[in-house]
């Protein structure tokens, strides 16, 4: 069969056949409409199955093969969805084909082939280091894992301009601000000092964090999040951004009193979670 014919096939399964591809990009809608990724602002990346795309694509045929400057032997063979450098959240819906792509990473983790997607010689986020490596570490952690989602929300923010960044003190306000906080973070938020995104480093110092919680701020930039699902990976950060918009709603006018160090002990009894040690007074 000719690369032209495999490739019409590919182009023909472009838009919403595969149903992975139809939530990212519903997702990125959802997250577009929520103000948080402006312009081509955030990332998501998703492993599949082999079972999930088997039946729309030939996972034998492989066309282009992109080289990755991070080598990730950890990942080889690994089946991603991935949205597409410089592509923006909210024209993923009406063009998936040319926003989003499916790639393999080789045997030797130092290529990602293409199998679907990323039209027009598109390519994979220039985030694709803290989404491979946060990976990597996120299922040495959680065989469940599977997502990982960048997005610009905006109190998250905003808060770390006025909220000291040390990542104990800043779990503790978030755990504050809402009582399900802690219930669905007790592992904490991670916090990195301001970093240059876009490569290997900043994508080493999250994932690096990503051993412990499955949120880490990026200050003055945005949160990266992880879940076992789309839904989980989106609530995280949902529930992060809920807490970090009622303390810039409130902090000004100066709190009063908020949830105590004993009742968040509470909570998390009560809900059978273990909070993040060196954070709650005893
Ligand atoms: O361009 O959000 O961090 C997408 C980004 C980079
Ligand atoms: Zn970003």
């Amino acid at each position: 069969m000719s690369t032209t014919i495999i490739a019409s096939d590919r182009h023909h399964v472009s838009n919403t056949a595969i149903p992975a591809v139809r939530e990212m990009a519903e997702m990125a809608y959802h997250m577009w409409t929520l103000g948080w990724d402006e312009r081509n602002g955030g990332n998501i990346s998703r492993i599949l199955e082999e079972e999930e795309v088997a039946s729309y694509l030939r996972l034998g045929e492989v066309g282009r093969t992109i080289a990755l400057s991070f080598p990730v032997p950890e990942l080889a063979g690994k089946i991603f969805l991935v949205t597409g450098s410089g592509k923006y959240f909210r024209n993923i819906v009406s063009d998936p084909a040319g926003s989003l792509g499916i790639i393999r990473v080789t045997a030797d983790g130092e290529r990602a082939e293409v199998l679907w997607g990323f039209e027009g010689n598109a390519s994979p986020t220039s985030e694709l280091a803290a989404h491979f490596m946060s990976h990597i570490e996120r299922l040495r952690a959680d065989p469940e894992h599977r997502v990982v989602m960048h997005s610009h929300a905006t109190h998250v923010i905003t808060m770390t301009f006025v909220h000291d960044l040390d990542e104990k003190k800043f779990t503790k306000t978030l755990w504050q601000m809402c009582t399900e906080c802690i219930v669905v973070f007790p592992e904490g938020v991670g916090v990195l000092p301001w970093m240059v995104p876009g490569g290997a480093d900043i994508g080493r110092k999250t994932a690096d964090k990503m051993k412990k919680t499955k949120a880490v701020v990026w200050p003055h930039h945005g949160i990266f999040g992880s879940g076992s699902t789309m839904d989980e990976a989106f609530g995280l950060i949902e529930t992060v951004e809920k807490a970090a918009q009622v303390y810039m709603l409130t902090a000004a006018h100066g709190i009063k009193q908020s949830i105590t160090d004993r009742e968040l002990s509470e909570l998390a009894a009560k809900f059978g979670v273990i909070p993040a040690a060196g954070i709650l007074g005893a």
